[in-house]
């Protein structure tokens, strides 16, 4: 058979996404913060990983209430990061060794130190004012009792005028009024300035909440509580598509860019309405489906930490990785810069820390879709247990905190574990390069603690190591990169209800390959489909197989294996 036609294929279908979070990668001047000429030290570290795209979270000036997720210049870069040269620099360099970058487009909302808002607040005649979305109150109350996604109310009011603002985010993040064409043009300029300068693609920001219905009506009560939830009503508004539409003709068309939306609360067939093919809106989405199991129906959201069941996990991403083969593109992650470390919360950070580690990247990696690999991910970073509240720099938990113990009264222990478990900060430690003090993050003093155990854990020592975690995501990458299948092939889930393993097929034409993570610390029989019994042994983070060549695997703690069935007859192999 003729070798397939590839070259119809968009270049980010092939792509393996790493993540840095700016603030966290590598200082470069001493300042305890990192920055733009950190991470140009590091692309080499990042070019032999085998990844091709970096997503920079932003590195826009920000008054950092929420690091850099509030805005208040999108054309200039945070003095803490560098200047705009550097950002060119690092630009021409990623470029010269074939990396791509893209950036954090973050418009649902800016500062309200941005300049538009400070206009916008000086008076309701201003001519600004219809930039931001301002209500009246009823009766002295808010004009709703939607909740924001870091406590309290979504509605901030304004002393000046009376009038109340609003923040699904925090206080300091107004949002944008998308109903306005004029804010929908200056967004529209901004993205073409940082396409012009050679970026390669946005990660776009909370994306699906740009639309909101204009009588913002009450949502439903919160269990036990005087309030009400506004979420479910500013998710994927009455206008989101006509707007994401309206940015792609205006802008993305225009470029040979990559595009991935952050969109909590969407389902795969409303994922299909913002990534589907000829759609003319995004590449691929973020959905939320996995890591936010259980939390919406917990008593206190995911502060309850809710007990995952890997039979739930399974479901979800099986019912995305079908929902979107061949309507839209999916993307792939267990770690971000919101959510817990992977290994801590999938896995077992502990005795079996790297087995785990090792695991969640192949069952991972070998689903269809753009895997995005986040800061540390690559050396089975865990989440911390700083000793005090006092360590805990992200605006979330310091709100949470507040309300965990003045409304809910929880004491600091029980706050503590909650914080530990599901923290943003967690995520945020800086990033492990060596035993060398603070981790090689920086000679200065780092603006958050690290995570204690980076003299054992650090990129340094795993490169070192032929048998580390980052070795494994290594070989996986390259992998995936030589198996078209993976990239193309069918997803068909096994044993849907089995607790402990999650086991998939991915078929194509010319290959099938079984991929079996086994997520518990015992060891598990596990039957093989027949046509896998003589199957080549492609992946193993174990150094044996037990029952291999026969139909019945024993998998070891942790043990993750990839199994390619012997080719058909007549079918030539792909590499
Ligand atoms: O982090 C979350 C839960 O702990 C999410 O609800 C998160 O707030 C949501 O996914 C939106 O996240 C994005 O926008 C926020 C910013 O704080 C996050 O860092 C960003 O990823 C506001 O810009």
């Amino acid at each position: 058979m003729p070798p397939a036609d590839t070259s119809l294929i968009p270049w980010w279908k092939d792509a393996v996404v790493y993540q840095i979070y700016p603030r966290s990668f590598q200082d470069s001047d001493g300042d305890g913060v990192g920055d733009l000429r950190g991470i140009l030290r590091r692309l080499d570290y990042l070019k032999r990983l085998g990844v091709d795209v970096l997503w920079l979270s932003p590195i826009f000036a920000s008054p950092n209430d929420d690091n850099g997720y509030d805005i208040s210049n999108y054309r200039a870069i945070m003095p803490e990061f560098g200047t705009m040269a550097d950002f060119e620099e690092l630009l021409r360099e990623a470029h010269a060794r074939g990396l791509k970058i893209m950036l954090d487009l973050v418009v649902n909302h800016t500062s309200d130190e941005h300049p538009w808002f400070i206009e916008s607040r000086s008076s309701p005649q201003s001519d600004k004012r219809d930039y931001y979305v301002w209500r009246k109150g009823v009766d002295g109350q808010p004009p709703n009792h939607w909740q924001s996604f870091f406590s309290g109310s979504v509605w901030e009011k304004d002393a000046a005028s009376g009038e109340y603002y609003l923040h699904l985010f925090s206080r300091k993040q107004p949002d944008l009024n998308w109903e306005n064409p004029t804010v929908r043009r200056e967004v529209y300029d901004m993205m073409r300035f940082w396409l012009d300068k050679g970026v390669d693609g946005w990660r776009m920001d909370t994306i699906n909440m740009l639309s909101k219905p204009q009588d913002f009506p009450e949502g439903r009560p919160i269990p036990g509580t005087r309030l009400t939830e506004g979420q479910p009503l500013f998710l994927n508004g009455p206008r989101i598509h006509e707007f994401i539409q309206e940015m792609h003709r205006e802008v993305l068309a225009h470029y040979d860019v990559m595009t991935v939306g952050e969109t909590p609360g969407v389902s795969p067939a409303e994922g299909a309405l913002y990534c589907g093919a000829g759609r003319g809106e995004l590449n691929m989405v973020f959905h939320f489906e996995h890591v936010f199991l259980g939390d919406d129906t917990a008593e206190r959201g995911k502060w309850s930490n809710p007990p995952l069941a890997l039979p739930d996990i399974k479901r979800v991403l099986a019912r995305w990785q079908t929902g979107l083969h061949g309507r839209g593109w999916n993307s792939l992650y267990w770690d971000n810069h919101d959510q817990p470390r992977a290994v801590s919360r999938f896995g077992n950070d502990r005795e079996f820390r790297v087995e785990s580690a090792k695991m969640l990247c192949t069952v991972l990696l070998f689903m269809q879709g753009t895997p995005y690999i986040y800061q540390g991910q690559e050396l089975g970073m865990t989440n911390v247990s700083f000793e005090s509240l006092d360590h805990y720099k992200d605006i979330e938990t310091r709100n949470a905190y507040k309300v965990l113990r003045e409304e809910h009264g929880w004491d600091d222990a029980r706050i503590l574990a909650a914080v530990y478990a599901r923290g943003r900060d967690n995520a945020r430690t800086p990033m492990h390069w060596s035993s060398a003090p603070h981790a090689g993050f920086t000679e200065g003093t780092p603006w958050i603690a690290l995570n204690p155990n980076y003299p054992d854990i650090n990129a340094e020592a795993a490169e070192a190591d032929p048998h580390s975690v980052w070795h494994h995501y290594r070989a996986v990458i390259a992998l995936r990169k030589a198996l078209p299948v993976v990239r193309d092939g069918t997803f068909t889930l096994l044993d849907a209800e089995h607790p402990t393993v999650f086991a998939y097929v991915r078929e194509d034409a010319h290959t099938r390959l079984l991929v079996l993570g086994h997520f518990h610390g015992g060891s598990q029989t596990c039957r093989v489909p027949a046509a896998f019994v003589d199957g080549e042994v492609l992946s193993n983070n174990h150094p044996v197989l037990e029952g291999a060549g026969t139909e019945e695997l024993r998998l070891l703690p942790y043990q993750a294996v990839v199994l390619r069935a012997p080719t058909r007859t007549g079918v030539s192999r792909p590499e």
